[in-house]
């Protein structure tokens, strides 16, 4: 391996996150011993800059060298790269093997029914951001719908398609119509007149450089972000807003279940929710091989539990099925062709089909299924996936017709 090599090699990580820097050492100045018998590619880091890293897929910046040995004793000059750091959108998060690696949410606040609390529940304070195409935020806005919190909770919708946040900037993520008009099922964002959700961000943090997530539940008394995270917000509006629900009774995460909900929630999580993710952002066969063999054994294994009691975690509709049925409305729709995940169509399991026919006829769930804006937003959105842009026209399905889950209600 000689120098160019080397620098191509950096290149390509630097580029796309695939691969390894052929050497890391911490003191590029003062090359080691290993570094004057192979060449070495060293870095330092230097303090995170974000306009050093903008396109970069990492955000810290770093000096670099590279050496090569005697008798040719050549280095190439230092250059600053970013390395290593929060991802800025989804189909960044990648780790380098080619799988997919989904980052934390940042801001983790929780609402409470203290009224001493930091952030009180209150009706009319809070306001959730969604994207219908997201379904993360589909769940959250699932569960404002089942509480009845719509007069407690504000709802605006961006628009499906990622598009670039800010002129002369490589970062394309949600964004607000102008107009009620311009995309029909989205707004202008009525309470900061933000343009897009990274503004959002950058209001509650100013220079945010991070993912810029939705949902985002968002504070108008204190002007921030509360929580950007789907399975706390939901946790919040099941029990904090309860003096606000017009649905009061409705308990989707009930005590003696708890146990049973965090248990199927995490096995469906990394091998459903997050796993229909894993196969599409894959960017290698073997991870991706891995994530389909998981997904259709979850789903089986749910076929399985469905076809004895009418949900997931037994008799009564819970968070885990608020969580399950977010995929598997945009599995045939979206992930069997844009994410690969075509073993099955969903249409093919019996049992998980009518399920997900029994939930999207639950009350005010239909409303948060707009499947224009999910379509719109995947194909439209992952040029590296789908470069065209092409929406396909299939496959249609109806999800309001009849359903056989009603055989359990005797039971
Ligand atoms: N952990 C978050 C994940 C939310 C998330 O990943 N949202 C995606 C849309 S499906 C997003 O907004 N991505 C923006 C981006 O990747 O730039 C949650 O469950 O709330």
């Amino acid at each position: 391996m000689d120098l160019d090599d080397i620098w191509r090699d950096v290149r390509r990580y630097v580029r796309t996150g695939v691969g390894r820097m052929p050497q890391e050492r911490k003191s590029p100045e003062k090359p080691t011993h290993a570094a004057r018998r192979s060449p070495v590619a060293a870095i330092s880091l230097l303090p995170s800059s974000p306009s050093a890293s903008k396109g970069f897929p990492f955000s810290q910046s770093c000096k670099l060298v590279c050496f090569s040995p005697p008798p040719e004793r050549r280095s190439i000059s230092c250059v600053c790269i970013p390395k290593m750091a929060p991802a800025t959108t989804a189909l960044q998060e990648m780790s380098n093997d080619g799988a997919f690696r989904r980052t934390a949410s940042t801001f983790r606040n929780f609402i409470s029914r203290d009224p001493s609390a930091e952030f009180p529940a209150a009706a009319g304070r809070y306001h959730l951001y969604i994207s219908y195409a997201c379904p993360w935020a589909s769940r959250c806005y699932a569960f404002l719908k089942l509480k009845g919190l719509e007069d407690a909770i504000g709802v605006t919708v961006t628009k499906p398609k990622w598009e670039r946040t800010r002129e002369g900037e490589e970062h394309f993520g949600w964004v607000f119509p102008s107009s009620e008009d311009e995309e029909p099922g989205a707004q202008p964002d009525p309470i900061n007149g933000a343009k897009s959700i990274r503004e959002l961000y950058e209001l509650a943090v100013p220079g945010y450089s991070g993912k810029c997530s939705v949902p985002v539940l968002w504070d108008k008394v204190k002007r921030t972000i509360v929580n950007n995270e789907s399975s706390d917000i939901v946790q919040m509006f099941n029990s904090e807003f309860v003096e606000f629900a017009k649905h009061s009774n409705c308990d989707l995460i009930p005590a003696h279940l708890k146990g049973k909900i965090d248990e199927v929630n995490s096995f469906i999580y990394d091998s459903i929710n997050n796993g229909v993710y894993r196969c599409g952002f894959a960017k290698q066969q073997k991870p991706y091989d891995e994530a389909v063999e998981e997904l259709f054994n979850a789903l089986d294994k749910c076929e399985e539990i469905l076809s004895t009691q009418r949900y997931l975690c037994g008799h009564v509709l819970t968070e885990s099925d608020i969580r399950l049925f977010a995929t598997l409305i945009r599995f045939d729709e979206v992930y069997v062709v844009h994410f690969k995940c075509n073993r099955r169509n969903l249409r093919e399991y019996h049992n998980l089909f009518n399920y997900t026919k029994d939930i999207y006829q639950s009350t005010g769930i239909a409303d948060t299924v707009n499947m224009y804006h999910i379509k719109k937003h995947y194909y439209c959105s992952h040029p590296s996936i789908n470069p065209f842009g092409i929406i396909p026209v299939g496959p249609g399905l109806d999800y309001t017709t009849p359903h056989d889950r009603d055989k359990f209600r005797s039971h």
